[in-house]
């Protein structure tokens, strides 16, 4: 049996705003859960790309009715805060996807790469969860795959520059035999000279490596560059039994939460630090007491501001938006101090 944490909570430095950022009430056509989103800054604004699971509600949510689809929206912020514009037409539509192989796209994470955009998206297949990198037209209204992993890989975050001469990512495969009877799987990296093929993959850190997981880790938002290094977030899975109902559906018994750390300039698969503690967990009321799925933070965005403000784009609940900010040398602490 793995061993339970009871409590956690998000680390001093974290400033979370108290209300969400973008929700359904906010999306002009149907939308239930808006969430996991990719964010960065682009020609001036920020510039989200959010995924809307749409089509049912609480009422009326049962294992057998469950979301029509998916549908990936675009937002516009000027401050990357509040006043959020939400395109009238969204990216893409899981029901007008014509390959019948392809079930959905969902949690978008963007980079901006040589002022190109790339989106890296977890899609769905009736073969296996597979992890895609694609570039997004310059009019933002569709996106050309490059790379679509074999199953399964999902939570995959592209770095902003290359390194060593090849563009690196951060990923995360499922390992379901030889690593035990429960999920137990790790945060990896491959490199590509062309972002089509990928190679020389890595181990950059084990489930056993953070001292709060008891069940699995991945990528979270894509890294940002310091000088210390790349400072970049990951997902923190713990399970207890013992929750019991803890949102929609009958059963849900995982917590999500977010941890820190530091990868080398030079070589991003080295790990220089990590935070023995959660960055950010769910302690807000509408991320612990309400949605789809309770106690589950999932950060898809970060940008760090020349003032050294990090903000931290987060789901909550996976049903709304949210934001978080920290002092880019307070991060860098969390993952250098001893503790
Ligand atoms: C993961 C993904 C995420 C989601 C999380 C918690 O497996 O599906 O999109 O936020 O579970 O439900």
């Amino acid at each position: 049996m793995p061993k339970v944490f009871p409590e956690l909570h998000s680390s001093p430095v974290i400033h979370k705003l108290p209300k969400p950022i973008l929700t359904k009430d906010d999306i002009p056509y149907d939308a239930a859960l808006v969430f996991n989103a990719g964010v960065i800054k682009h020609e001036g604004k920020y510039l989200m790309v959010f995924r809307d699971d749409y089509g049912t509600d609480e009422q009326s949510f049962s294992p057998e009715h469950r979301f029509k689809g998916i549908k990936l929206g675009i937002a516009v912020s000027d401050n990357g805060i509040d006043g959020w514009k939400v395109w009238e037409k969204p990216l893409i539509d899981s029901v007008d996807i014509t390959d019948s192989e392809v079930q959905r796209f969902y949690d978008p994470r963007i980079t901006k790469i040589d002022g190109k955009l790339y989106l890296c998206l977890a899609m769905d297949t009736g073969h296996g969860i597979r992890g895609c990198v694609a570039a997004l037209n310059d009019s933002l209204d569709g996106f050309e795959l490059l790379s679509v992993s074999v199953p399964d890989n999902r939570n995959m975050v592209l770095f902003p520059e290359k390194i060593g001469g090849l563009y690196v990512r951060l990923e995360r495969p499922f390992p379901v035999y030889g690593r035990g009877d429960i999920d137990r799987f790790d945060l990896w990296l491959s490199k590509s000279p062309d972002l089509r093929f990928w190679g020389e993959h890595a181990l950059v850190l084990g489930v056993e490596d953070v001292p709060y997981v008891n069940d699995k880790i991945g990528p979270a938002a894509p890294p940002v560059k310091t000088e210390k290094g790349w400072l970049t977030t990951f997902h923190a899975v713990d399970r207890d039994k013992s929750r019991g109902k803890n949102g929609w559906e009958p059963t849900w018994d995982k917590r999500y939460s977010a941890g820190i750390m530091l990868l080398d300039k030079d070589d991003p698969s080295k790990v220089l630090g990590m935070s023995k503690m959660p960055l950010i967990a769910p302690d807000l009321p509408f991320e612990t007491d309400a949605g789809f799925r309770q106690n589950v933070i999932f950060p898809g965005g970060m940008i760090l501001e020349d003032s050294g403000e990090v903000k931290i784009y987060y789901g909550a609940s996976d049903t709304v938006e949210c934001v978080a900010t920290a002092d880019v040398g307070d991060l860098l602490a969390l993952c250098t101090e001893k503790r």
